[in-house]
């Protein structure tokens, strides 16, 4: 059984989780409006992902018997000054997401609430892959640059990202 500080905590990360849903769908859209396919392809996808987090959470509250509360979910940016800024966000967000999973595993170890912090432990790898992912397409777009045919070529490798997470996609 959870405690009432742990239930509430998990809610707000759920509710978060479908913030970050929302911002990488819009953010996709912005990509697809500036024909950036490979771009919104990938952001796409990493919003249903967002949602896949979200929904591990609820499953586990469910399982422990507490009642999952989704809230008002705030409207992202839908605007942003080049490729890089839109990407710089999107890092800044999952440093954002790592500190609040972060204070959910140290309430879980200070209660103490052992099943809890063993299940946070797939989000705390997961927050290190994120965080690595969305560094290493800054540094891309660092290396390569949006002037010219760069923006055509990053676009490229980014939609790459996307093919090689699809589950259509049988190599591994
Ligand atoms: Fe992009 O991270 Fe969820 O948890």
């Amino acid at each position: 059984m959870l405690s009432e500080a742990m239930t509430n905590r998990l809610n707000e990360q759920i509710n978060l989780e479908i913030y970050s849903a929302h911002l990488y769908l819009q953010m996709s859209s912005w990509c697809a409006h500036k024909a950036l396919e490979g771009c919104a392809a990938f952001l796409s996808q990493h919003a249903d992902e967002e949602m896949a987090h979200m929904r591990r959470l609820l499953t586990y509250m469910h399982e422990t018997g507490a009642l999952a509360i989704l809230g008002d979910v705030a409207a992202p940016p839908h605007t942003f000054q080049s490729l890089k800024e839109m990407f710089s966000k999107v890092y800044e967000h999952e440093q954002l997401v790592t500190r609040k999973i972060n204070e959910l595993v140290q309430l879980a170890d200070t209660e103490p609430d052992y099943a809890t912090l063993q299940f946070l432990q797939w989000y705390v790898a997961e927050q290190h892959q994120e965080e690595f992912l969305f560094k290493s397409i800054l540094d891309k777009i660092e290396l390569i640059g949006t002037k010219g045919q760069g923006l055509f070529f990053i676009d490229q490798e980014i939609g790459k990202l996307a093919s090689a997470k699809s589950p259509t996609n049988t190599k591994v």
